[in-house]
């Protein structure tokens, strides 16, 4: 059988039927194969959309830049249970790799735009250009690549958290694939 990773947009059509599965479920916590787990794994996050400098990204360009401990972050389902009890999380705050990518703003009232972080098997979190650059949300949304003081595995390279969210799972998002900038219009 031949596994094609859907972190490869020529996969897509292929994946699109596994995916419109998963969508149809309410599961928060789902097994998947290990054969599978590895179809999802992004060893490089696209930055692109409404931004002057799309690029993308691997841990190893993460780590150079500016990397900040997060001492322990619980996973808590939209639903209230805790999930994970998670320390030793190391990764880069959202607004730097955007800062990095340079949003479109023709001024200083263009600020209307919304980032989406999405995953290979289409899990999305949203933000709005306010949180993250003009409210504390900002301070505490990181891609991370290493939870309880070691490289993260179960979940792909890379995940997306809002550690100040009141429950943290929805913005939660691993198997991290891309980060999207677009106006709204
Ligand atoms: N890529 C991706 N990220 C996701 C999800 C998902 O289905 N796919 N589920 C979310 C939900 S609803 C929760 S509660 C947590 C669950 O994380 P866990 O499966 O690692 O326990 O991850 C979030 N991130
Ligand atoms: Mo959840």
């Amino acid at each position: 059988m031949l596994f094609f990773c859907k972190c490869d947009s020529n996969a897509v059509s292929n994946a699109h039927s596994i995916d419109s599965l998963q969508t149809k479920t309410d599961v928060c916590v789902r097994p998947v194969s290990a054969a599978d787990t590895s179809t999802y794994i992004c060893h490089n996050v696209e930055v692109k959309g409404d931004v002057e400098q799309p690029f993308s990204f691997t841990i190893d360009d993460l780590k150079k830049m500016k990397v900040v401990g997060i001492d322990t972050f619980n996973l808590v389902c939209q639903t209230g249970a805790t999930l994970e009890n998670n320390f030793g999380c190391k990764g880069v705050l959202l607004k730097d790799i955007l800062n990095k990518a340079k949003i479109k703003q023709t001024g200083h009232k263009d600020r209307n735009f919304y980032i989406v972080a999405r995953a290979s098997d289409n899990y999305m979190a949203t933000f709005s250009w306010s949180e993250i650059f003009n409210n504390i949300t900002g301070e505490n949304t990181y891609v991370i690549f290493e939870e309880n003081g070691k490289p993260i595995q179960r979940k792909g390279e890379m995940i997306l958290i809002c550690i100040n969210d009141i429950k943290t799972g929805p913005r939660h998002v691993f198997w991290l694939k891309s980060i999207e900038v677009y106006r709204v219009n």
